[in-house]
């Protein structure tokens, strides 16, 4: 049968991830104040440095910038977590990454659900983070076998989300009508839900053993908890935060202001008490409140080989024994003068980056190179020396444990700061899943390897042709 017919994935995914901005912008207002910001700032900064506009055009990249953001759900059960996977395959995302957030007292470990591959990223990165709460965490035996119990019963798709899943999969894509159908009913997954699933009595107890149980348990679908837009200055979008009336987290998370952005700098709102009623066992409703959703901004620089991030680690770890932020910002401006001081030894210019191996970069010819030969030998130092190719950062598209960890902390409160024994469970999360996590580092070589390979065959077929 022709698949000519069918939407290509890029597009349920574009079209899945604007719905979903329209419906959170809905519901969170302040997410839609967050954009805005975000928006003017990104247009600011590009009127203000032609080069990077530049660079961004010339790498295909400029659009993709003002549509970009990221999400993040939580789930209860390997079943949700195995499905969700289907129901993202469809639209071209699939798992990279594992976080192990047990260490950070978060008893939750997670995936990204990401496009993978140039192309589907440029034509929209939406990547939704991942987390499956970890009961196995959770020391009450009486209280994890209530809140399986309560899981169990749940169903968080709809079942034409289901079916219009299983059509995909059959028939290899989903035709214009069902695609459109797709995007609707995979949206109810993530909605928010003002009644609970439990009474007020168990969401308390759920509370009590960790704030983000009862995020999981209570509720009768894992709701979207913040969108994320993309910014090219996060330090101007948190500067101006406070007068749109949004009050930003202490400090921004991820490695210090640079000229040279590298992996990822994330700040957020704090989370919104929201008005839930909670049915009991006799069905009555009982008023209460429920905080889970935020709003977050993120800037996105170079992604690190293994090389790079090993430094970038270490030297997170030397600032974080100087000097931790506190939770009411009452240290941020000694907080990052700790951090821009132990990043020193980073280096700070693109060059510098390539020479030592720390970055993955895309190459492209230079002009001069559009009109020369090479032979098939000369190096890629060699290639550049003789300004023949040119490299861009390649964006790093994936996640932050430790980033991820001061995000979550910061939306659940300081007092849910809990200490589990770090277990990563690798093994285990790609059973529930059904399939292992791509390996990122893998993915952003093979984006290199493939564009020097071009540069390559563009040099040497000109010299053939000679
Ligand atoms: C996810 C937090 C992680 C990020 O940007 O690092 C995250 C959550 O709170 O569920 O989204
Ligand atoms: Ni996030």
């Amino acid at each position: 049968m022709s698949t000519r017919s069918y939407v290509s994935c890029c597009n349920i995914r574009a079209a899945f991830s604007a719905a979903m901005s329209a419906m959170y912008r809905a519901e969170v207002p302040a997410y839609g104040t967050l954009m805005e910001i975000v928006a003017k700032v990104n247009a600011e900064t590009l009127a203000a440095d032609p080069a990077l506009k530049h660079r961004l055009e010339e790498t295909d990249s400029l659009e993709r910038v003002s549509e970009e953001r990221h999400g993040a759900i939580r789930l209860g059960t390997a079943a949700e977590l195995a499905l969700m996977r289907r129901v993202f395959a469809v639209m071209g995302m699939f798992p990279v990454g594992y976080y192990d957030l047990s260490e950070a007292g978060v008893p939750v470990h997670s995936t990204a659900f990401r496009p993978v591959g140039d192309a589907a990223l440029k034509r929209n990165p939406f990547r939704i983070f991942t987390s499956l709460l970890r009961l196995d965490l959770i020391a009450d035996e009486e209280l994890r076998a209530e809140a399986e119990a309560i899981l169990q019963k749940r169903q968080i798709f709809t079942a034409g989300a289901i079916e219009l899943t299983e059509k995909a999969e059959r028939q290899g894509g989903l035709d214009d009508d069902d695609a459109k159908r797709f995007v609707a009913e995979v949206l109810e997954t993530f909605r928010w839900h003002d009644q609970a699933n439990v009474g007020l009595a168990m969401y308390k107890r759920l509370h009590d053993a960790h704030r983000l149980i009862a995020d999981v348990v209570s509720f009768k679908g894992p709701h979207i908890n913040h969108l994320t837009p993309r910014t090219l200055d996060i330090d101007e979008v948190q500067r101006l935060m406070p007068g749109y009336g949004i009050a930003p987290k202490a400090v921004v998370e991820g490695p210090p202001s640079r000229r040279c952005a590298i992996l990822l700098r994330q700040t957020s709102f704090k989370a919104l008490e929201e008005a839930v009623s909670f049915r009991d066992a006799s069905s009555n409703w009982q008023e209460g409140t429920h905080t889970a959703r935020f709003g977050e901004i993120e800037s996105r620089g170079i992604a690190l080989t293994p090389k790079g991030r090993a430094l970038y680690d270490k030297l997170l770890t030397v600032s974080r024994k100087v000097i931790r932020p506190a939770a009411d910002g009452s240290n941020a401006t000694a907080y990052e003068e700790a951090l821009a001081d132990a990043f020193a030894p980073f280096p700070d210019s693109w060059a510098d980056i390539r020479e030592q191996g720390l970055g993955y970069f895309r190459f492209s010819l230079t002009e001069k190179g559009k009109s020369a030969t090479a032979s098939a030998e000369s190096s890629v130092d060699q290639l550049v020396e003789n300004s023949l190719v040119c490299f861009d950062p390649i964006i790093y598209e994936d996640f932050l444990p430790v980033s991820a960890a001061g995000i979550f902390q910061s939306n659940l409160g300081d007092e849910a700061a809990q200490e589990f024994t770090a277990s990563p469970n690798q093994q285990r999360f790609e059973r529930d899943l059904g399939t292992p996590v791509l390996n990122e580092f893998d993915h952003y070589a093979d984006i290199e390897a493939k564009s020097i390979a071009e540069c390559r065959a563009r040099l040497t077929a000109a010299q053939a042709a000679e």
